[in-house]
């Protein structure tokens, strides 16, 4: 009472909140005006910011976390009255007429769609130190996750303008207080990747109060008695800005039609995107996710069709440390185990989401974006009475589904894992411990998957690429094919890869093809070592011949060498550029390249 002159009027509201919902521990010890008073303010500052940026305000919060922590000490059953069983959705295979046919569909219907990055985590499996959307997709190139994405979204946005009005394809990247400065800078200091910066928009997401026990009360930072001790709140706090910011109300009004989530470190990904939205566009699909075949145990989320007692079913990822017990409590002793095809029967969510906006835009007026949370505290002991640390609620960007009606159409879309799905997720140590025949989400895995899916492309489109050798770096043991790298404008599809290569054409293990630029044709080439092609937009380059040289040989770097950068020894390998043939054709017009 003492303090509360300090206090603007709306603040003393949030003060007698806090009162009300039992959290006068925070403030009982406040010493006599006079002392502290910028940091008493700064307190209501914060509290201001954590009660404006959750849906409900905090006084929500707060009763929301009672509700589940209560819930998590009697053991309550998130999933009680349900029984999980394996749904059916589209299954694309790569290059064939199908696929082809959803490709080409995917691409008109571009133009109409947002891109949505969800960039705000750490990345605390990893342990990479900087953040992950600057890390190398791969090293032949260099380019960033981030740069390829924005290369990619451009080369859909002027695919799908062709021979139309130009319209430009929004991009929102959701950051956070741990990536927010740095991302801003990666695209400052690259021109946007070529990108108008009007395109992009930065949504930063707030982190929430901690609890610190049962009954919810707000803990407060260890390292500052007027703070509340704040921990990142998930993915799930998307849709919240997307609404709150209202950028999905200025997408509307601009004709965009379909909103596509995805996370930070896929390098594969936007190969499997224009099927997957021609997925969405024909199916009238409500939402749409994208799956790919799952590994029993694998840490990815298992889309599951979830059937309740009373009748109401939905099609839900359960995340991967539910999914075995949930299979164990409704009659499956083994739990989540490979069925005859190797796979877990539950296919596995990479969490790439396609919503259509207007009935999205209408449940989000209803929720606020609000999403259904959960909560994980650690107990010290089996009596749950108090937790190891601080916890705090958290909610999943893939759990928007949950408050929607029956009738909502709700899909997913299983594509191959070698053209979808190849995250930087785990360091090399957790890599080399993931059981074997499991992937390793690494930076290892992610950059050999890029070469793996590219030769296996060039194949499908009649090159013969030779086969790849088993090698290990930092542990793991992976397929080295020839490092096949290109530009996203030089094979958005495969009908754009088929394109580009005709008659005989052959690629050995040991090489590197790196083709940059958009208008390169593989003519009866035969490339044993190193070719590096770029070229501008107007010009045209044919390239055959032989092409014979001592390439870029692959040295292996171990994780712990601290004399190499951070983002090579994680992937346990660099590459010894002897030499190579190197070719630049900056002017318009066309261009013969025989070796
Ligand atoms: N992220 C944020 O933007 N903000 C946050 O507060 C937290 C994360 P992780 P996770 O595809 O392999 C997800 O940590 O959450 C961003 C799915 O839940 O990489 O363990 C972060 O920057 C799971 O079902 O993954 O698991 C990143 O881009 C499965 O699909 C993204 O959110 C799994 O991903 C994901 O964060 C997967």
């Amino acid at each position: 009472h003492k303090n509360l002159s300090l206090l603007s009027p709306d603040q003393i509201e949030l003060a007698k909140m806090l009162v009300a919902m039992e959290q006068s521990h925070l403030f009982t010890n406040w010493p006599e005006p006079g002392v502290d008073d910028g940091e008493k303010k700064a307190f209501f500052d914060q509290v201001t910011r954590l009660n404006s940026s959750y849906p409900g305000g905090l006084a929500s919060y707060i009763k929301t976390a009672r509700g589940l922590l209560s819930d998590s000490k009697t053991g309550k059953n998130p999933f009680d009255g349900f029984t999980p069983s394996v749904p059916t959705g589209e299954n694309l295979s790569y290059g064939d007429e199908t696929f082809m046919k959803f490709e080409e569909a995917g691409v008109k219907e571009a133009q109409n769609a947002a891109f949505v990055l969800v960039a705000g985590g750490l990345g605390e499996r990893l342990g990479y130190n900087g953040i992950k959307v600057a890390l190398p997709r791969e090293t032949t190139t260099g380019a960033c996750f981030l740069q390829h994405y924005i290369e990619n979204v451009l080369a859909l946005q002027e695919a799908s303008n062709a021979g139309q009005s130009e319209r430009d394809i929004p991009f929102a990247i959701m950051t956070s207080d741990d990536t927010h400065a740095r991302t801003m800078q990666l695209l400052e200091s690259n021109k946007y990747f070529g990108m108008k910066p009007a395109q992009i928009k930065l949504l930063k997401q707030e982190k929430v109060a901690c609890l610190e026990d049962n009954d919810a009360r707000l803990a407060l930072d260890p390292q500052n008695k007027f703070r509340i001790q704040t921990k990142p709140h998930g993915h799930g706090d998307v849709h919240a800005l997307l609404y709150s910011s209202g950028v999905l109300e200025e997408w509307q009004r601009g004709g965009v039609r379909w909103v596509l989530f995805f996370q930070d470190t896929n390098g594969l990904l936007f190969k499997a995107i224009p099927a997957s939205l021609g997925v969405s566009a024909t199916k009238g699909y409500h939402v749409n996710s994208l799956a790919v075949p799952r590994k029993a145990k694998e840490a990815i989320g298992g889309i599951t069709k979830l059937t309740h007692t009373d009748g109401r079913s939905m099609v839900i990822n359960v995340e991967y440390n539910q999914l075995d017990p949930l299979l164990r409590a409704t009659g499956n002793p083994d739990g989540d185990v490979n069925c005859e095809t190797g796979y877990s029967p539950f296919p596995g969510n990479i969490n790439q989401l396609i919503m259509e906006l207007g009935p999205y835009f209408e449940e989000l007026k209803k929720t606020g974006g609000a999403i259904k949370e959960f909560v994980n505290p650690k107990y010290k002991d089996a009596s749950k009475t108090a937790f190891k640390s601080s916890t705090r609620l958290e909610c999943m960007m893939q759990d928007y589904p949950k408050t929607l009606p029956p009738s909502a159409r709700v899909g997913f879309t299983v594509m191959d894992a070698w053209v979808a799905y190849a995250p930087v997720k785990n360091n090399p140590e957790d890599a080399a411990k993931v059981p074997k025949g499991n992937p390793y989400h690494s930076a290892t895995s992610g950059e050999m998957a890029v070469y793996r899916a590219n030769s296996l492309i060039l194949r499908n489109a009649g090159v013969q690429v030779e086969d790849p050798v088993q090698q290990e770096f930092n542990g793991q043991e992976v397929e080295v094919w020839p490092r096949v790298v290109w530009k996203p404008k030089w094979g958005l599809t495969f009908a754009d890869v088929k394109k580009k290569v005709a008659g005989s054409s052959s690629i050995s293990q040991k090489s590197t093809l790196a083709l940059k630029g958009r208008n390169i044709f593989i003519e009866n080439l035969s490339l044993d070592g190193a070719l590096v092609v770029e070229s501008g937009d107007g010009a045209e380059v044919k390239v055959g011949g032989s092409v014979k040289n001592k390439g870029w040989a692959i040295e292996k770097v171990d994780y712990k060498d601290t004399s190499v950068p951070e983002e090579i020894r994680i992937r346990g390998f660099r590459f010894q550029k002897t030499e190579q043939l190197e070719k630049q054709y900056t002017e318009p017009g066309k261009f013969e390249l025989k070796a």
